[in-house]
This record gives C-alpha cells, structure tokens and sequence, in this order.
C-alpha cells in the first residue's frame, strides 16, 4: 500500500484507533516495533526471519517497509553498513536469536570500526526462560558489548519504542556507530500502549555535542599561523560529519595541502591542486614524505590508525598535532596532540574558517611537488600493452569509464582495494565505500547491495578479490531477487593476493594457504541469471565496462589478472612512515604465466 493513498489513510486512522486504551493505542511490541522505524524514516531494512522474530516479521504486512531477504546475515549487517556509507543515515538489519544473531557479529565489528550507523534488529527467546540455554539462545548483547555503541535487551512491549529511538538517536549523533536491539519473543507479541512522544530518548552522560572552549581555538591559530610547512590529514571524519565545501575553503584559504586516508578520499576532489592523495601503508611515497618532514599537521577526523602511522616512534618526529576529533577517546589514543578541538568537524571548521589568516606555503608546496617526482616508477598503468593484464590496468579503465557518471565504487579488502584506492581517483565524497579498520573480506557485495538500495539513481561497482567474493556471493541471489543493478568487477589473481604479498616480502615466498581456487566466475554468475564475462586482455576492459553499462541488469566481470604482482609502494609493518618498499626500477613485469 503506497504511503500517500488514501487507503494507507484509512488503515493508519484504523491502525491507531485499535485498542485505544486511555486515549493511546495499544499495539503489539511487534508492531510497535515497525511503527517506530517508519518514524524513524526508514524505508527498507535487509534481514533473515527465524523463530523469535517470527512475531515482528508477521507484524510486517502492516508495514509500508520494505524488506529485502538476504542469504547470510552477515550480509544484512554490511547492506546496512554500505545503505548508511552511501548516504550517512542509519541501515537497519533484521535477524533471528542464536545463529542469526551471531552471524552479525562480523557486520557489527565492521560497522563499528569505521565509525558507521546500523541498527541491528535481533529476536530472543522469551523472557521467562531467558538464560536457559532455550532452543536458539544466545546472549548477543553479552557477545556484542564491545563492538556495538550501545545495545539493548528489550523484555517488555512497552520498551520497544524507547529502544528504537534511542537506538537511532545513539548510532547517529555524535561517533556514528552500530547499536543492537534485541527484542524477547514475549516483548513482540505482548500489547503496550504505544506513546511516541513519551518514548524520547533519555540519555544522562551522553554527550555527542561537546564544542571546544575558545582558549583552544586561539592556540590553534597560533599554530596555524606560525607553521612554514603544514600538512591537513584528512580522514572520514570530513564524510560523517559533512565538512566537504569547509576543509576545501579551509585548504584554499590557508594554502595548506591535503592528505587523506583511505575512508577520506572522495573528501576533497582527487583533481583539486592541494590534494596530494592517500597516505600511510600504501600510501605515495611522497606524500609519507611530505608527512615525516611536516612541522604542523592538521588531523580532521582521523584517528591515527597503524596503517596510516607506520612506527610511532619515529611518526612526524618536528610536527605539532592540531587533532579535531568528535570523540574525546581519539584525542592523544596513538600520537599526542599539542591541541585538541573536540567536537563536530564541520561546526569547528565554521568557527575557524573567519578566523583563519591567508596562507602561502609556496615553497613547501613546490618542495612537495619535487619530491612527486618519482611517480612513473610506481606506475604500472604507464607500461605498455604487452598482453599482460594488470589490476591497475583494470582499475584505471574503469576509473576513465565511470567518472563522469555518478558511481560508488564498494571495495573488498586486499590487494585489489589498495590499487583501487592508488588508481582510481575519487571526485565526490561517498563515492568509495570500503572496510578500512576491520578489513572485512566478504564486505563489497553486501555493502554494495546496500549503496545501490540507497542510491538507487548511482552506478554501483563492487570491486572484489577473488577470495572475499567468495566469502559472501551468496548474495548474487539477493541482487536477481531484488532486480538490482549492481556491477561486479572480480579482481581475480588466482591468491589470496595480499597474503601472498606478505608472504613474498616477510616469509621468503612461502606461498602457505594463499593459491586459491575459484569456481568458474562465468558458470556461476549465469546460474543466477546474471550477464557474465571473463576478461583476460587489457584490450577488452574497456570495452567490457562500457557493455556493462549498456546492459540494465546486474552484470559480473572476471578480470583475470597478473597472479604474483604486488602493491607498491609499502611501510612494512612496524617500519617508519618513509621508509618504504618502492616498486623494482626499472619496472619489471612478473607475468609469467602466459
Ligand atoms: C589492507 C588494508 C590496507 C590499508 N592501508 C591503508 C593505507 O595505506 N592508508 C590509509 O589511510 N588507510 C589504510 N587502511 C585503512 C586503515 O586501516 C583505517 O581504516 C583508516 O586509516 C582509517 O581512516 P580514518 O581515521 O580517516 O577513519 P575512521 O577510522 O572512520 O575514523 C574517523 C574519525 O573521525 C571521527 N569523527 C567522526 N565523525 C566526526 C565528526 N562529525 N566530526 C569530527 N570527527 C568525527 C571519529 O571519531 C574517528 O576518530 C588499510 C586497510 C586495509 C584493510
Ligand atoms: C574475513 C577475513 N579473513 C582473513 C583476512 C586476511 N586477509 C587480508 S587480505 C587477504 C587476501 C584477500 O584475497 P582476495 O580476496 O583474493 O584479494 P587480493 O588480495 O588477491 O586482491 C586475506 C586473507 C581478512 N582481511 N578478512
Ligand atoms: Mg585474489
């Protein structure tokens, strides 16, 4: 029943006229719980039915949401996490107690590492025989305390509707992050009156909207002022909080270059002429560099990851750290900050911005650009066609044939989501959603279903390795089912790439456990009705993903690449930030298997 006919009027008047009892409507818990999320405002929620949730899912067909039947669980928390990427608001997944419960955790891990807003649903036993070991008991709130924000175990109807408020209330304001709502079977299918408005959130000691205190402010200016050779880091922070046009204006008027980590591309466009590119790990060369020889940095919602760090020790040894951060956890966690500016990015920024004097780091920007020098040693993509298909090939046709459309690109995790974030150089913020902290394989197909459910009017590409498209291509099902245009790019390489990687540089070409076989991609993307290619030449990318574009269902590409290459430049673990492992010069091709 579509929202705005008059039939839906009607049955809204009905539905809230039933049971009235002192003037509110009684409802059941199970309804309660899908009037609360419309008001919330959600309008698809990705799930898995079971016994305790039974009483929610019947309560369903009074409800204008729309539910999409996953394969896995798991992938119901990362369509969440990719739906909430995509947009900012809060993805809600749906599943049963026990082995649908715990079949989240991995979704939720994910979610809370990157700082994403999901609501997960979850049915429990009942509440009299709760702690029984019943059929399907699991204590998820115990399980999932760490790796949620907040959760909840909802024993009474009459606490549903606090719940989900305050649910949606806590995964959104502040440090976006995963909450956990796990409802008894008694709680959905008892009656309670249903009091939105007595069901606000009550929150004491929860404070998403702390703003620092001007003295902060002036210190920071000092510092800005001061520096001869700044560098901002820009992290995810700038997405979630929307500080896009800001940090730009910030960059521009203080003539400060930008570096990003991986969840910050798309933050500032990768063509403006202050965005050096990603840092840390697998970051360029020169911008480490540009880092290491830094006397100011300016980290904007970025919260020092080891990937980004290299050795502490020895990280950003003559810079001060200006860090503005909304989570007072961040401040000082892994490098001390001279000053701190908690609070939201944006406001802070807007606060700052009037106050900031015009900058011009001529010098340190040309001593940058110097050091750029060295690009085409790293660049693969400059060889010429020899036959041999390299992902970066992949990765840059797909880049030159999608960038004037509007496209999320949802990466996996492994080799192939480093040469993404290398060569593919993101425009628009919210354009590449990845698993940056947990580094979930299995992540891009789901996530990808849930970017293109939220954004229905973008081109999705799911680009993903041929071992973590393994882990969750159950979901192929999911998108026929859906009738979802979704195009999946498989980076196949016959290894566990990046494994294989460590295992080349740190282990002396150990291959232990990282060849990998495959099941014919083509076979198994036309078992599910889906349009399915192999692409083995350079010759025959572009072409592929123009057909891919052309074609208006879901389509599935096996780039057969290079096995043995690797992704350079690399920190090793533990080493300092500069001192990087460079792709061999002259660049050698490692194609032997053809
Ligand atoms: C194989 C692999 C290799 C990787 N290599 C690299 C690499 O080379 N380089 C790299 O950069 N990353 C790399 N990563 C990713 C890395 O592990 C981290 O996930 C990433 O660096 C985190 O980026 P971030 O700090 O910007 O984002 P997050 O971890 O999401 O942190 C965001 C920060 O912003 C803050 N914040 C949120 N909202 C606001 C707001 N409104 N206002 C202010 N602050 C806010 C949060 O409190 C948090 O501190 C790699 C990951 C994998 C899996
Ligand atoms: C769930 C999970 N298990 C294990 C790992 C460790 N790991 C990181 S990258 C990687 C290899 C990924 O291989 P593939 O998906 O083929 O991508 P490639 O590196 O070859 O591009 C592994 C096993 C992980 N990140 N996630
Ligand atoms: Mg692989």
């Amino acid at each position: 029943m579509g929202r705005g006919t008059a039939a839906f009027a009607l049955y809204e008047g009905l539905k809230m006229t039933e049971h009235k009892h002192h003037g509110k409507p009684k409802l059941t818990g199970a309804r309660i719980l899908w009037e609360c999320l419309e008001r919330e405002g959600v309008k698809t929620i990705f799930g898995y039915p079971g016994g305790a949730i039974l009483p929610a899912y019947d309560a369903l067909k009074h409800s204008s949401i729309h539910h999409i039947l996953v394969r896995h669980e798991q992938g119901a928390t990362h369509m969440a996490d990719g739906f909430a990427r995509a947009t900012g608001e809060v993805g809600v997944a749906i599943a049963t107690s026990g082995p649908g419960a715990t079949n989240m955790v991995t979704g939720i891990a994910t979610a809370m590492m990157d700082s994403s807003p999901i609501v997960c649903i979850t049915g429990q036993v009942g509440s009299k025989v709760l702690g029984s070991d019943a059929f399907q008991e699991t204590d998820i709130t115990g399980v999932t305390l760490p790796i949620t924000k907040h959760n909840y175990l909802v024993t009474h109807a009459s606490e549903v509707a606090h719940a989900v408020r305050e649910a949606f209330y806590v995964a959104k304001s502040g440090r976006p992050g995963p909450v956990l709502i796990d409802i008894t079977k008694d709680a959905q299918q008892s009656t309670a009156e249903f009091d939105w408005e007595a069901a606000a959130p009550r929150l004491r000691g929860y404070r998403p909207d702390l703003s620092p205190a001007n003295e902060e402010y002036e210190r920071a200016l000092k510092l800005i002022h001061s520096a001869k050779r700044p560098v901002i880091l820009a992290g995810h922070g700038i997405l979630v909080s929307g500080a896009i046009a800001e940090v730009q204006a910030f960059a521009e008027r203080t003539s400060i270059p930008v570096a990003l980590t991986l969840l910050g591309l798309g933050a500032l466009p990768a063509s403006h002429f202050l965005n050096l590119g990603m840092m840390g790990m697998h970051g360029e060369a020169w911008v480490n560099t540009t880092i290491q020889e830094a006397d100011l940095l300016l980290a904007f919602g970025m919260r020092f990851d080891d990937r980004v760090t290299g050795s502490l020790k020895t990280y950003a040894p003559n810079a001060k750290k200006i860090h503005v951060d909304i989570d007072p956890a961040e401040i000082s966690k892994n490098v001390k900050a001279d000053v701190a500016l908690v609070g939201d990015l944006r406001k802070i920024l807007q606060e700052l911005l009037p106050r900031v004097d015009l900058g011009d780091h001529r010098e340190w920007l040309q001593y940058i650009h110097r050091l750029k020098g060295d690009v085409a040693v790293r660049d693969i993509q400059n060889l010429p066609d020899s036959g041999h298909l390299y992902a970066a090939h992949v990765i840059n046709d797909l880049w030159h044939e999608t960038r004037d459309r509007e496209t999320v690109v949802v990466t996996d995790v492994g080799q192939h989501q480093m040469w993404e974030a290398q060569y593919y150089k993101h425009e628009r913020p919210r354009s590449l959603i990845t698993s940056g902290g947990l580094g979930t394989m299995g992540f891009a197909l789901p996530a990808g279903i849930g970017a293109k459910v939220a954004r229905p009017e973008a081109d999705v590409w799911v680009v993903a390795g041929d071992g973590g498209f393994q882990m969750t291509m159950a979901e192929l099902a999911t998108i026929v089912q859906e009738k979802l245009k979704v195009n999946i790019a498989i980076i196949n390489n016959g290894y566990l790439g990046m494994v294989r990687q460590w295992q080349e540089f740190f282990y002396e070409r150990n291959y232990e456990a990282t060849p990998l076989l495959s099941p014919d991609f083509v076979k198994l993307g036309e078992a599910y009705g889906i349009r399915s290619v192999v692409v083995k030449h350079r010759s025959e990318v572009v072409p592929a993903v123009r057909a891919a574009h052309a074609h208006d269902g879901p389509v599935l590409i096996d780039f057969q690449v290079e096995q043995e290459d690797s992704v350079y430049p690399m920190v090793a673990a533990g080493a300092a930030l500069h001192e990087m492992i460079r792709r061999p010069n002259p660049l050698e091709e490692t194609a032997a298997d053809e």
